[in-house]
């Protein structure tokens, strides 16, 4: 993927306090009382650390969509999962649904699929800008530009991408935005959608 990312890795540091600090005899009241609470921030910080690792393992709960194929009728899902740095996207289209091979797949600019068939009133790429699409493109990407969609020979499809060139939070806010799916396959580097034909399914994102 030539998408740069980071992957941010939650790494929980767990601060061990000497075993000196344990073993030092003392007759004084008020330090035997520092030291159990010493002790129970040594104990604890690994507690916290943990708990925050938990946090972090615990995924939010993806936004679903329906796909809609040109006859408006639903054809698999797609779903969006926000991430601190952009959205991870999960496609699934049942059988049948699509034309096996590669299928241009972007983000659209309004979430409407209302024109069935047509699927125009998606408006234009997300974020488009004049002679920018394309993952290949040295003036690129659009921020709506995906990889491309492989439809198996039995006409479904599954992926699981990750785009970090836009966030959920702009998919959903105003106007909404479209996942939509393309007639053939996106080059990544011709004007202005890659050569990807048609728009053949929608999923409005809201
Ligand atoms: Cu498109």
């Amino acid at each position: 993927m030539n998408l740069p990312f980071a992957a941010a890795g939650l790494i929980a540091v767990a601060s061990l306090a000497a075993p000196a600090a344990f073993a030092e005899p003392t007759a004084k009241g008020l330090v035997r009382q520092q030291t159990p609470a010493t002790a129970q921030e040594t104990t604890t910080a690994p507690g916290q650390a943990a708990a925050a690792t938990g946090q972090a393992a615990s995924a939010p709960a993806p936004d679903t969509y329906e796909i809609l194929g040109k006859e408006g009728k639903r054809i698999g899902e797609a779903s969006f999962t926000a991430s601190p740095h952009g959205v991870l996207i999960d496609i699934t289209v049942e059988a049948g649904a699509l034309p096996p091979g590669k299928r241009g797949l972007h983000l659209h600019e309004k979430g409407d699929c209302s024109d069935h068939g047509e699927f125009k009133k998606a408006g234009s790429h997300e974020g488009h800008g004049e002679g920018k699409h394309g993952l290949l493109n040295p003036n690129g990407p659009e921020p709506g530009d995906l990889p491309n969609l492989i439809v198996l020979s039995d006409g479904s499809a599954q992926a699981a991408l990750f785009t970090n060139l836009v966030k959920l939070d702009q998919l959903k806010d105003g106007d909404g935005s479209a996942l939509i799916i393309h007639a053939e396959k996106d080059d990544h580097i011709s004007q202005p959608i890659g050569n990807a034909g048609a728009r053949v399914a929608c999923a409005a994102i809201k």
